[in-house]
């Protein structure tokens, strides 16, 4: 197939111009000045944004929590992520007691496989090693799995101890891979759950309280340093507090390897949404939790100076009614996560570029290119450039919309973000080349997303 997409302005990372754009064959082969070419399909992009699809680097699809599942699998997701302009998502598969990660990789697969409406990798959450820890991350990585997910939290289920994280550290060190760190002080705050749970103090809100931005911070510290002892490259999932942004930065200004990712919830939401009546603020339970007010404009400027290279959203939605509700008599056992994998580039635009806080070119840069580039998918994605996939969002900088569970195609009964204003949308999105949104209507009837395999450039 092809199409020229005219008259628009291009964003990437690096740079904002106008120029007409050629695809063929699920590529973009031409970006010119005026392109003309008789009898083929062309789009005019006046006055619209043409950027790359959004590149969501952190999603838990499908994924089972104790008896339940997060409400999206990869054909609701999928689907919501186009409709927000995202076109890319790694997801987290993940090891069970017992499995073999091969294994887990393969349930994954079948999960997307005919069901995705966009390209997707994954990363491989690792609960337990044994002795083939090596030829298991090797293989791995032979299979396009590249990213590895380890958790300092949550101990008797998913926390390994520090020795393990270090294997794991020299191990992608030596086969060419990223540890992905869940940086929390798994200890400390199960010791501060108990006490908490002894006292009667059981509404949402203890969720955050049990969880202080010290916790994050330590665990955060600790991971550094293993890091650098490691000589490995480090990627902190899902940083939520100011202390914990500091002992990234301290651990870059000493030239270790270390990535930051923020998300949405975190620069957006606060205690005093946890704090909600009528038991509201389990909507608002997810791990780390919400911070006070004053943390957001921390993670802000770690945006802004490039600590933190990645806004993704840790997409795992739970029903309000119905799965939060397990958790009515104690805040322990509400289902930890919330939705977002629709909203991400509209909550940036508006309340970052909009703002005046970060311009057109950090917004690509934090949402597709980085994210991209460091979970090895560039240039084939997050980015617009000859050779590139179309995966390709024509923005319209003045559409106003306001977020609401009424619209979104997210298949879960609240929006973390109702009510919020925004102006800018995805009017039309391309995933290599075929449309999935036209003038802002659905019309992908193909579930054509193709499994990603993934390279690590070190
Ligand atoms: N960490 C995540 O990244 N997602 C869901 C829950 C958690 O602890
Ligand atoms: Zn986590
Ligand atoms: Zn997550």
């Amino acid at each position: 197939m092809k199409l020229i997409i005219k008259n628009g302005t291009i964003i990437t990372a690096e740079k904002s111009f106008r120029s007409d754009l050629l695809i063929e064959d699920e590529k973009i082969t031409h970006i010119e000045g005026n392109i003309t070419i008789d009898n083929i399909e062309s789009i005019d992009a006046s006055g619209k944004y043409i950027i790359p699809g959004g590149v969501d680097v952190h999603t838990h699809l499908d994924m089972p929590m104790g008896k339940i599942k997060s409400r999206d699998d990869f054909e609701s997701g999928t689907r919501a992520a186009a409709f927000g302009g995202t076109t890319t998502i790694i997801d987290y598969a993940t090891q069970s007691r017992g499995m073999k990660v091969q294994i887990a990789l393969d349930e994954w697969r079948k999960k997307a496989a005919g069901k995705s409406f966009i390209d997707y990798g994954f990363h491989m959450i690792i609960i337990e090693t044994g002795k083939t820890l090596n030829e298991d991350i090797a293989e791995l990585i032979q299979e396009g799995v590249t990213s590895f997910k380890l958790f300092m939290a949550y101990p008797g289920t998913l926390m390994v101890e520090d020795e393990i994280i270090f294997k794991v550290l020299e191990s992608t060190k030596k086969f060419g891979g990223l540890v992905c760190l869940h940086a929390e002080d798994g200890n400390e705050i199960d010791s501060l759950v108990r006490q908490a749970v002894t006292n009667g103090n059981l509404s949402p809100m203890y969720h955050a309280l049990t969880r202080p931005p010290k916790t994050e911070a330590d665990a955060v510290r600790r991971a550094v340093n293993l890091a650098d002892r490691a000589d490995a490259s480090l990627y902190i999932v899902h940083v939520s507090s100011a202390e914990a942004l500091d002992e990234i930065k301290r651990g870059q200004d000493n030239n270790v390897k270390v990535y930051g990712e923020t998300c949405p919830q975190y620069l957006f939401l606060s205690i005093d949404d946890i704090e909600r009546k009528n038991f509201e603020g389990a909507k608002y339970v997810f791990t780390p939790p919400v911070r006070e007010n004053h943390h957001q404009k921390a993670l802000w400027d770690g945006i802004k100076s490039n600590v933190l290279q990645v806004v993704a959203t840790d997409h795992c939605p739970f029903n309000f009614n119905t799965d939060k509700r397990l958790g009515r008599e104690r805040f322990d056992k509400i289902p930890n996560g919330g939705p977002g994998i629709e909203n991400r580039l509209h909550l940036l635009y508006e309340y970052g570029v909009n703002a005046g806080i970060i311009s057109l070119n950090q917004w690509i840069e934090k949402s597709c290119t980085n994210p991209a580039r460091i979970f090895g998918l560039y240039p084939q994605k997050g980015t617009i450039e000859v050779g590139s996939d179309a995966d390709i969002v024509i923005w319209d900088p003045e559409m106003e919309h306001i977020i609401s569970s009424t619209t979104h195609h997210m298949n879960v009964d609240y929006n973390l973000y109702e009510g919020y204003k925004i102006r800018g949308q995805a009017i039309t999105v391309l995933s290599r080349g075929n449309y999935l949104v036209k003038n802002g209507l659905w019309v992908g009837d193909t579930r054509a997303g193709k499994y990603l395999k993934r390279y690590f450039y070190g």
